[in-house]
């Protein structure tokens, strides 16, 4: 509220009682208090950033966490139980007794829109890291799993898959305690009668340097301490299992626990879970035992032997347990730890491997057990939901990813997962601003264009050929001597003259991402993109009597069945795809299939860092609604037509409803006369070359006059039957 204004300055009274000074020209008008928390943002008079702000944050302090902005929902994560889920809102919305902005009511508008349309579905949820991505999928499955309930119960065998992906795939971070450390699309699929029949599950690059390295204050998989609270004594007697602090890998990070989280319980949950979707005792049983073995592993130190480093692994309980659980012997398990078999003309000879050589390739064992259990299990999943024959194509996809992350040291994870959403955002810009915008451009609508920040350009820094970052990085790691301090040189070397590229001191880089700048540290870049797996360590696993890791091991050899001679330590197998460009290539399928859909988003946004209830931290959400273009995306959708009909169908649709004569004429010239008919004001539609395009609520109020002309008609011919007779 101005209280007074002196030249060009102003006092002004701001909600909290603090009077502030003011220049005029900073001042933007505020909306009439009758417009306080409206349901969509583009029902704002005025809009502007802190009117946005100020009107999600009235919403949020009333527990009203959903809001639209025009057809994007805003989901702002509540950090407590709200009641506003279950089946008693899940009935209200599919019987559209309420229609508030909710995570429902999208997921009732994909539903409907597939059975009506015979369109495949997308529900897109972004947003940072702790921001409620997953809770919100998961409330959008449970609608989902409501409506298409069946005798089969399918529907609840996929929201228990929930139970287990997070046990496996999601961790503590420093940004959120139930952080997903992979990216999953779950495609659940529909009979002809709407109701569930079978659902397939898509991940993508789990994060695997969590099993073996831990940040301070930050935990592993879930699963692992749910194993070691967990599980029943007969259980840990088979496995050897300790408490989770006797593990290497579990007590680096000194963060063993998470405040209101029971391990114990959630390993019970999850075992109910596992009975469920059905995955066999066996199998069950497999899964334990690669567990414990990645446990032990990180367990087993070695001994400097010499003056140049070399090391033998020592002979204890952890390396006794961990081929115990692999179904290999001690002696077996110590060499492929220890030594290097190269092919010298017909014999091989053991080279004895450096301490840190030693370590990393236990490490690499460890990380590839797990990703391979977890890729397993996904598989395991997919076999027991399977898309069965009465499905007819119809689906709609979830899509959960983790979202972007900035923490104080960033590696080729943050790269990976910040790349992933540069994709996604650019998806989303593209369905919202630009294919919108052209449309009408291209159908001669009468449009003034809204621009929108663009990230073509930080897309173009990762991906593009042969000077971008993943290309750069794939040729220093198919180079032997390339190290982390060469392959940032490199980058400086080549990408200076791009836009969203810094290069800093040293091994450093920063990259300017849609959702802000980021410093990267090469370190350990080469290596993680690499990915490498000895064939010492391959030829092991596939000698062990332990089903599952002959498994694992066969996909390594399949695709290149490659001679000993030729690995060299450090460099890239050339056939074996890098990390990084393979990520590219999922992430590119993904897209191409979400291309295939009709999406809808959702923006989730994090009130504070803290992961407390009731806490709105402006600048925080500020930036968020800045990245993802909120005052554009309102914009675009108040001065849009969100409505848009084939002048043929148009017309084929009301034009029964004219004379005769007017019938006569092309679709085009029926639209417009129907329009004239109707009274519908000039500033309520566009006629473009090929279509109609309509503001919201416009063809809502023809269908109803549509009904009335023809129920007035049927009256009139029942009328004039009776007369007749
Ligand atoms: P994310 O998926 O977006 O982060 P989550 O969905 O895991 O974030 O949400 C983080 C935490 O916020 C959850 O564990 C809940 O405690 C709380 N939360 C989120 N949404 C709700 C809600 N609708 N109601 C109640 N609590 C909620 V990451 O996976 O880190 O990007 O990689
Ligand atoms: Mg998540």
């Amino acid at each position: 509220m101005i209280q007074s204004t002196s030249g060009d300055e102003a006092f002004v009274l701001l909600s909290n009682g603090n009077v502030v000074k003011v220049s005029t020209g900073e001042l933007l008008p505020a909306n009439p208090d009758i417009l306080e928390g409206v349901d969509d943002l583009i029902q704002l008079s005025y809009l502007n950033e802190p009117s946005v702000l100020n009107n999600i944050q009235y919403r949020y302090s009333r527990d009203m966490i959903y809001s639209k902005a025009g057809p994007v929902l805003i989901a702002v994560n509540p950090f407590k139980a709200v009641p506003i889920y279950g089946n008693k809102f899940i009935t209200a919305y599919r019987q559209k007794v309420m229609d508030s902005p909710h995570v429902y009511a999208i997921a009732d508008t994909a539903y409907n829109e597939m059975m009506g349309d015979g369109v495949n579905q997308s529900i897109i949820i972004s947003g940072e890291s702790g921001a409620g991505k997953t809770e919100t999928a998961k409330f959008a499955m449970q609608y989902l799993a409501a409506l298409g309930g069946g005798s089969e119960g399918i529907e609840y065998e996929i929201l228990q898959t929930n139970h287990i992906l997070e046990a496996f795939g999601n961790a503590k971070t420093s940004r959120n305690d139930n952080s997903s450390r992979f990216g999953k699309l779950i495609e659940i699929h529909f009979s002809a009668f709407g109701k569930i029949c079978g659902a397939k599950i898509q991940t993508f690059l789990l994060e695997k340097s969590r099993v073996v390295q831990l940040a301070a204050g930050e935990r592993s998989y879930h699963i692992f301490y749910q194993l070691c609270a967990g599980a029943p004594s007969f259980l840990k007697e088979r496995l050897n299992l300790k408490v989770a602090n006797d593990y290497n890998y579990l007590n680096q990070s000194e963060c063993l626990t998470i405040d209101g989280v029971d391990d114990a319980q959630n390993f019970h949950n999850l075992m109910e879970a596992l009975d469920i979707v059905l995955i066999r005792k066996e199998d069950r049983e497999q899964t334990f035992a690669m567990l414990a073995a990645v446990l032990w592993l990180g367990n087993i130190s070695f001994q400097v032997i010499d003056n140049e480093n070399h090391v033998e692994v020592i002979a204890d309980e952890a390396v006794t347990t961990a081929a115990m659980l692999m179904g290999c012997s001690s002696d077996e398990l110590m060499l492929a730890l220890s030594t290097h078999k190269i092919q010298a003309g017909k014999d091989s000879i053991a080279k004895k491997l450096t301490l840190q050589q030693a370590i990393d390739s236990r490490d690499a064992l460890a990380k590839f057990i797990y990703g391979s259990l977890f890729d397993w299990i996904v598989e395991q999943i997919n076999k027991s939901l399977e898309v069965g024959k009465q499905c007819t194509g119809r689906s709609i996809n979830i899509l959960d990813i983790y979202g972007f992350e900035s923490f104080k040291k960033n590696s080729f994870e943050q790269f990976c997962i910040n790349y992933a959403n540069e994709r996604l955002q650019q998806h989303f810009n593209r369905h919202l601003f630009k294919l919108e915008q052209e449309e009408y451009e291209l159908d001669g609508v009468d449009w003034t264009r809204v621009e929108f920040e663009d990230n073509e350009e930080c897309l173009n820094l990762i991906e593009k050929k042969p000077l971008g970052v993943l290309s750069l990085l794939d040729e220093e790691s198919n180079f032997p001597k390339a190290t982390d301090l060469t392959f940032a040189n490199k980058l400086k070397q080549h990408l200076g003259s791009n836009s969203c590229f810094k290069g800093e001191r040293g091994r450093a880089f920063s990259i300017r991402h849609y959702a802000g700048e980021v410093p990267y540290d090469t370190n350990g870049f080469l290596e993680k993109n690499r990915d490498p797996l000895q064939t010492d360590i391959i030829q092991l696993l596939s000698s062990c009597t332990c089903q599952v890791l002959q498994l694992f091991a066969s996909k390594m050899l399949k695709p290149s069945p490659k001679p000993a001679a030729s690995s060299q330590p450090g460099a890239l197998d050339t056939q074996k795809q890098s990390v990084g460009t393979k990520f590219k290539g999922q992430l590119f399928k993904l897209m191409h299939q979400l291309e295939n859909t009709r999406p809808h988003f959702i923006r989730c946004i994090k009130p504070n860092s803290k992961q407390l209830p009731g806490i709105y931290e402006e600048d925080l959400v500020l930036q968020q609604f800045r990245c993802c273009g909120v005052l554009e995306i309102v914009r675009i959708s108040r001065s849009g037509y969100p409505t848009r009909m084939r002048h043929q169908e148009f017309a084929g649709r009301y034009g029964v409803l004219l004379s005769e004569k007017q019938l006569s004429q092309d679709p085009l010239s029926i639209s417009v006369a129907v329009l004239q008919q109707f009274n519908v004001l000039p500033e309520m539609y566009q006629v473009g070359y090929t279509k109609l395009y309509l503001r919201s609520g416009q063809l809502a109020a023809l269908e109803d006059r549509r009904k009335q002309v023809l129920q007035a008609i049927i009256r009139l011919q029942k009328c004039f039957r009776g007369y007749q007779a």
